[in-house]
């Protein structure tokens, strides 16, 4: 079969082979982030009825109260590895702590714990912008039969077996990796199906843009003005374009298609930056690094990096690898 035609399901079914000691539980993971993203689509498509619908907090015709699309995204999102019994623990940036998920017949018998940002960039959604999810899987470290811990979400992101991102923009689009290179499908909203659309994605080596919130600029750090200004120069093939959206997934997707870094560095408002290493950073990394990219605080590597909160910040450049390095050439000589 030509891969125009492969659906998501087919390709987890076929590469679930690809894992040593597979017991299909990591492809069932999949399958059950694959179904809540397409739950979550379809209320993120109607966010433009809210005024019609009612907002957040109002209660609907049906006597239910409406939900912010962040925390709906949120409740499908866990629903979704709760009822299949698939995972052990879940932590979320919208929950303040973990999740610890069993059943009696399962005993603590599952592997793999979830990271997720159910909802990414949500102050997007009001004024019709693409917005995103983003997850990371791990394998837990303590042992099997017993209760997740934290320290089993508080591994360094090298650990990661999969992550992936959902845009819900022009199209949804589900893009992941189990560490086997990186894959993209698109839904066909007609018939709820993601097809493999951009197979073995991988970040061209240059690019020629340049994605930050430039009304930060005054608070930034030296390294970061300089490397701006860098890309900002009438030399050779500068200037860069400028291109934010404001909502991680969707600018680092374009980003890797067409060749770009991200950057969200620390700022005097920020001093560790916004975003966050476990939800947002680390997954992001993990997909980086599978497409040829690289992503930096700066000075190392974001996968090596052992996190000591589950809420933790931390200043993320990321994208094609030449202009990584170049900016992280910026930060260490300023
Ligand atoms: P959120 O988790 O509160 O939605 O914030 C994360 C988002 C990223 O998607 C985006 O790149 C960044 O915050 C934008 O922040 P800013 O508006 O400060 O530029
Ligand atoms: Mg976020």
């Amino acid at each position: 079969m030509s891969y125009q035609h492969k659906t998501l399901g087919e390709f987890i079914n076929e590469n679930q082979h690809a894992f040593k000691y597979s017991t299909g539980e990591l492809s069932s993971l999949i399958n059950s982030i694959r179904l809540a993203a397409k739950v979550v689509n379809h209320e993120v498509n109607k966010a433009g009825l809210v005024d019609i619908t009612g907002a957040a907090g109002d209660v609907n015709v049906q006597g239910e109260s409406q939900q912010k699309l962040d925390v709906y995204a949120n409740d499908k999102f866990i629903q979704a590895m709760i009822n299949r019994n698939i995972v052990c623990g879940i932590t979320s940036e919208e929950e303040d702590d973990f999740i610890i998920v069993n059943s009696k017949d399962k005993n603590h018998q599952n592997k793999y714990v979830v990271l997720i940002d159910p909802l990414d960039g949500s102050s997007n959604i009001d004024v019709n912008v693409s917005v995103g999810t983003i997850f990371s899987v791990y394998r837990r470290i303590t042992p099997i039969g017993t209760p997740v811990t934290k320290e089993d979400f508080l591994q360094a992101g090298k650990h990661q077996v999969a992550a992936g991102y959902i845009i819900y923009g022009t199209s949804t689009m589900l893009v992941y990796t189990t560490g086997h290179g990186v894959n993209g499908f698109t839904l066909n909203p007609a018939i709820g199906t993601f097809y493999l659309s951009h197979p073995d994605m991988e970040f061209p080596k240059d690019g020629n843009i340049y994605s930050v919130n430039e009304g930060n600029y005054l608070e930034f750090p030296e390294g970061i003005k300089k490397y701006i200004k860098y890309c900002q120069q009438i030399e050779e093939d500068r200037p860069y374009t400028s291109r934010y959206i404001g909502s991680l997934a969707s600018d680092f997707h374009r980003n890797m298609i067409k060749g770009g870094i991200y950057m969200y560095p620390k700022s005097t408002k920020n001093p560790n930056g916004k975003l966050r290493l476990l939800y947002e950073c680390n997954p992001m990394a993990f997909i980086a690094e599978q497409a040829k990219g690289k992503a930096s605080d700066g000075y190392t590597r974001i996968l090596d990096i052992n996190p000591t909160e589950l809420h933790q910040r931390v200043p993320f450049i990321c994208g094609s690898i030449n202009m990584v390095e170049k900016a992280e050439a910026f930060m260490k000589e300023f």
